[in-house]
């Protein structure tokens, strides 16, 4: 018997459980804190594990991650460094994601919230129409999620820059890499998405000094963590104009606490951590392949690079 123990807070395992007893057939399922054997568990699948849980299973051989984010398995201090950690990564997922930042786009883009504000006025004013070829994207991430919309703003008109770790080469996308070419990358840059993963490299980057790199009343999506922003930043931003407005679906704290000043600023756009969503039967797939390779001894896909810190 294989033993898999399911750490995750969720009022409905049932169906995870079902479905994984249905597909593999000689498997013990647990679910966190219920487990009496420690010593048996080989796999754990997780959102947000308690700290310090991964380091009670001597036998874990594979931990895999119910979301495409792993920072909230990697901060654990005790966590085993030789155990794979495996990560969500598929379709709907990544389009559902490239969808949520191209709505924020072109609403920033065609004046959605001047619109809105002169509907309150009951004031018909047409407004001249933004040249989409003028409004430069800087897209901070071009991995699964940053290239997919990097490539899809692309097609739609609006000259996309991104930047990630290492050099990249995509078509039709103006590429830079290393701090050192941030700055450059951001010049001129009318909007800037964020779609890091969370590292101590990328914690706050969304600061003042990278406000200050943007065009003037740029606007700012972040979809990645709320932990990439320096929030009082984005106030001060927005209020001397440096930023027009901001679209934040990630915030430090989850909920957004009731008294937050994000919740009532007229200039930005609170979304409860939706922008994407993995899709339950990709992920049971997901995770059943992970099991499967990992019996057999094949490579796993998608695995995280300890090193890096995603
Ligand atoms: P990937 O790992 O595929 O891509 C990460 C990108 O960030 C890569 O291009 C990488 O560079 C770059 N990067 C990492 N560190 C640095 C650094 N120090 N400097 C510059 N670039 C860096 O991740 P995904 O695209 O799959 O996901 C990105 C994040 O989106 C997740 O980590 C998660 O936090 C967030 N997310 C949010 C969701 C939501 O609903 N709001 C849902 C899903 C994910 P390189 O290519 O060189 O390695
Ligand atoms: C993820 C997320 O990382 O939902 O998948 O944020």
């Amino acid at each position: 018997m294989f033993s898999i123990l399911i750490v995750y807070e969720s009022e409905n395992l049932e169906p995870l459980i079902t479905e994984l007893k249905k597909s593999i057939s000689d498997i013990d399922v647990y679910i966190w804190p219920k487990v009496n054997q420690p010593e048996k568990i080989e796999a754990i699948i997780t959102w947000e594990p308690p700290l310090g849980i991964m380091a009670k299973f001597p036998q874990l051989k594979l931990i895999i991650s119910l979301g495409a984010g792993v920072e909230h398995i990697l901060k654990d201090p005790h966590l085993p460094q030789n155990v794979p950690i495996v990560r969500i990564v598929e379709p709907d997922l990544t389009s559902r994601m490239s969808e949520y930042i191209l709505l924020a786009v072109l609403r920033f883009h065609r004046q959605g919230l001047e619109y809105q504000k002169l509907q309150k006025a009951q004031h018909w004013q047409p407004l001249p129409l933004p040249e989409t070829s003028e409004c430069n994207i800087g897209i901070l991430g071009l991995g699964v999620l940053g290239s997919d919309v990097a490539r899809k703003l692309n097609i739609l008109g609006f000259p996309v820059r991104g930047w990630s770790r290492t050099p990249k080469n995509i078509d039709g996308i103006e590429c830079f890499s290393g701090q050192e070419q941030l700055k450059l990358c951001l010049s001129k840059c009318r909007v800037l998405v964020c779609l890091l993963p969370l590292t101590p490299q990328t914690e706050g980057i969304l600061n003042r000094e990278t406000f200050s790199f943007l065009s003037q009343g740029s606007y700012l999506i972040n979809v990645a963590r709320g932990q990439h922003l320096v929030e009082k930043d984005l106030l001060e931003a927005l209020d001397s104009g440096q930023l027009s407005g901001a679209c934040l679906d990630v915030f430090h704290q989850e909920p957004l606490p009731k008294n937050h000043p994000f919740w009532s600023h007229p200039q930005i756009t609170v979304t409860p951590h939706i922008a994407t969503q993995t899709d339950s039967d990709y992920c049971l797939q997901s995770i059943i392949n992970a099991i499967s390779c990992l019996r057999a001894g094949l490579p796993l896909q998608n695995v995280v690079d300890y090193q890096q810190g995603y």
